[in-house]
């Protein structure tokens, strides 16, 4: 696989000159499954979201047959290190949309970062544990680390933030509460399995 089809691009643009600079994304990233996934039919419907730092709006992605994503999104403003994270969900007309895996990143946007370049590139979907960190468990989502704890590096940044923002919107890899994960309820059943029972 061409290490290309990681990166996330982001053009520079807008209002340049002042300070509110903005970027936009352009993005083409790979599905890494953390399993085989058996009844791979069920992610048919597979939908992605990147939310980013300080931004309420999601943005909404494209889901190729292959599972790559592609798409744009609206500028952002530049600065700082803002954190990220890739949504990938299913729904259900009468439920609250399933998460299936968090990945979660960073892209550095403060100017010293950026020069002079019109492009700048980011590597989500990498799981490195530098770049991005994809997480399918609660277990998993438990053991990041909180807001209080110290900053280390921009990946513990964004954590941190992806931590408080999945609290916040009361997502879980387990809506049924019976100890599969949701990523792993599609693969063995498909989506009507995902969706069948509540927690108890
Ligand atoms: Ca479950």
């Amino acid at each position: 696989m061409s290490s290309a089809k990681w990166l996330l691009v982001l053009a520079l643009g807008g209002a340049c000159g002042a300070s509110e600079q903005e970027a936009g994304f352009e993005i083409a990233i790979p599905w890494i499954a953390a399993q085989e996934c058996q009844n791979s039919n069920g992610l048919a419907g597979m939908e992605a979201v990147l939310r980013v730092g300080d931004h309420t709006d999601e943005c909404a992605l494209s889901v190729n047959p292959d599972l790559t994503i592609h798409g744009s999104c609206e500028e952002i403003t530049v600065g700082i290190v803002r954190p990220l994270v890739l949504v990938y969900l299913l729904r259900d007309s009468m439920k609250p949309p399933a998460p299936l895996v968090y990945d979660i990143g960073w892209v550095d946007l403060r100017q010293q970062a950026l020069g002079d370049q019109a492009t700048v590139k980011v590597a989500l979907g990498k799981n490195d544990g530098i770049n991005s960190h994809m997480v399918y468990t609660p277990s998993e989502i438990n053991a990041l680390p909180g807001l209080q704890a110290t900053t280390i590096t921009n990946l513990e940044m964004a954590e941190q933030w992806a931590k408080d923002q999945i609290k916040i919107k009361g997502e879980t890899l387990d809506r049924d509460c019976d100890g599969i994960p949701n990523l792993t309820e599609v693969c063995v059943g498909g989506v009507s399995r995902l969706f069948e029972d509540e927690c108890p």
